[in-house]
């Protein structure tokens, strides 16, 4: 079997998306995401310019050898576009191979380890009882898990706190310059705890609670935060520092018994490797996407499990369901999993990309479709063309720009 065409996909159902398409001589398809949250057009040009050339005439069944030739033959290694690029080589190839073998990816990866997939979705509201309703809708949903995030009294816009519609619906910030939001450390840190006890009160004590600091604090600050959240047994308390420094994750463990998760803007083991040997961390929480796809995303789930760390994988709206299907199979396989993100698309997204998997009463099943599971509507993809979307940047009251 040979690869005849290699074809980059960019659509727009709400939000950005990239998908490469890979097609072989015997009529086999294969989908990978490819999609870089606001610089998405630059993973198109790494695949569309420097990749797609090289991919047609090679065997797809030669995963891990093209997987090496992409990462070690660009002599450019890491980062988010390149790894993100060969992240959605690598799940088309999966694609083609399980579809190849007439099953789904799980099977290829060691076959199913559990029978549905636990996730955690996300509860946000301006002030704590709008939070507190959201929580409520979310346990309505069925998810056995939820992460808070709260506005802080003297903000104007906090991540994770999404606005809303007259019907409650999020409004998505597709807009060609980026939302400036605020930010005040001092603020946070008195705010979170009072935001857990007020959560503790209303739920008890079982809730497993998740909460995302984004990357804001510095390792005291995170220590801090760490022990104040302990007598509300967190889940975990998720990028706490801006974790490329490894380092810094050493004060933050010593200081605290509260879980840390960590990694969604990783892109190789490199970036986790005193995280792991160290036993810093608790989660590993790349996504597929932007860790160079299932090869790798596997290697690093078995590595973290030789140092009890469970795998938790990235899985905000930005993930395209093509990512997510990958994500789902890989959960269903791996030993070591932990827990899930799942936020769910939106109702066109799942038309343009018609998918197996399926969430009911709160867990994740990728189904029994071969490969991947996923179809993409490419008529459907055409008539929502890409728009320009930033993310936010964060400002201090002073205007210095901070960690978003
Ligand atoms: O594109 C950025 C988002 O993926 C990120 O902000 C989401 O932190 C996130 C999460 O935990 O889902
Ligand atoms: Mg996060």
């Amino acid at each position: 079997m040979k690869i005849v065409d290699a074809k980059v996909v960019v659509t727009s159902p709400g939000r950005n998306f990239v998908t490469l398409k890979l097609t072989t001589d015997e009529g086999l398809t294969g989908l990978g995401d490819a999609t870089l949250n606001g610089r998405e057009l630059a993973v198109v040009s790494y695949l569309a310019d420097h990749v797609a050339p090289l991919l047609t005439g090679l065997d797809p069944h030669r995963i891990e050898d093209t997987w090496q030739s992409l990462y070690r033959g660009a002599y450019w290694r890491r980062g988010p576009v390149t790894m993100a690029a060969i992240a959605a080589v690598d799940v088309a190839l999966w694609d083609i191979k399980a579809k190849a073998a007439g099953l789904p990816l799980y099977q290829l990866l060691g076959g199913a380890s559990r029978e549905r997939i636990g996730t955690y979705g996300h509860a946000n509201g301006r002030d704590i009882p709008e939070l507190l309703d959201s929580v409520r809708a979310r346990l309505a949903e069925g998810y056995p898990a939820v992460r808070i995030q709260s506005g802080i009294p003297g903000l104007k816009a906090v991540y994770g706190v999404s606005d809303t519609d007259d019907t409650g619906a999020p409004v998505l910030h597709q807009q060609a310059r980026p939302l400036v939001e605020d930010w005040d450390t001092a603020a946070y840190l008195r705010h979170v705890p009072a935001v857990f006890e007020a959560v503790r009160a209303e739920f008890g004590p079982e809730l497993p609670l998740l909460h995302d600091s984004h990357h804001r604090l510095t390792p005291i600050q995170a220590a801090r935060l760490g022990r104040d959240l302990e007598p509300y047994r967190p889940f975990w308390l998720e990028d706490c520092t801006p974790a490329e420094n490894q380092e810094a994750l050493r004060l933050v463990r010593r200081s605290t018994t509260t879980p840390l998760a960590v990694g969604e803007v990783f892109n190789t083991v490199y970036d986790y490797q005193a995280l792991i040997t160290e036993q810093l961390i608790d989660y590993v929480r790349s996504a597929v996407t932007h860790f160079g796809g299932v090869t790798p995303l596997r290697k690093l789930f078995d590595f973290a499990a030789q140092y009890q760390i469970k795998s938790a994988i990235h899985g905000p709206e930005d993930i395209s369901p093509v990512g997510m299907a990958a994500a789902v199979h890989l959960d269903l396989a791996v030993h070591n999993f932990g827990i899930q993100e799942f936020s769910g698309h939106t109702p066109l997204t799942d038309e343009v990309f018609r998918h197996a998997y399926t969430f009911t009463d709160g867990h994740l099943h990728p189904g029994e479709a071969p490969g991947i599971g996923v179809e993409l509507d490419e008529e459907l993809a055409a008539a929502h063309p890409y728009a320009p979307a930033y993310l936010p940047v964060n400002r201090l009251h002073d205007g210095t720009v901070h960690d978003w």
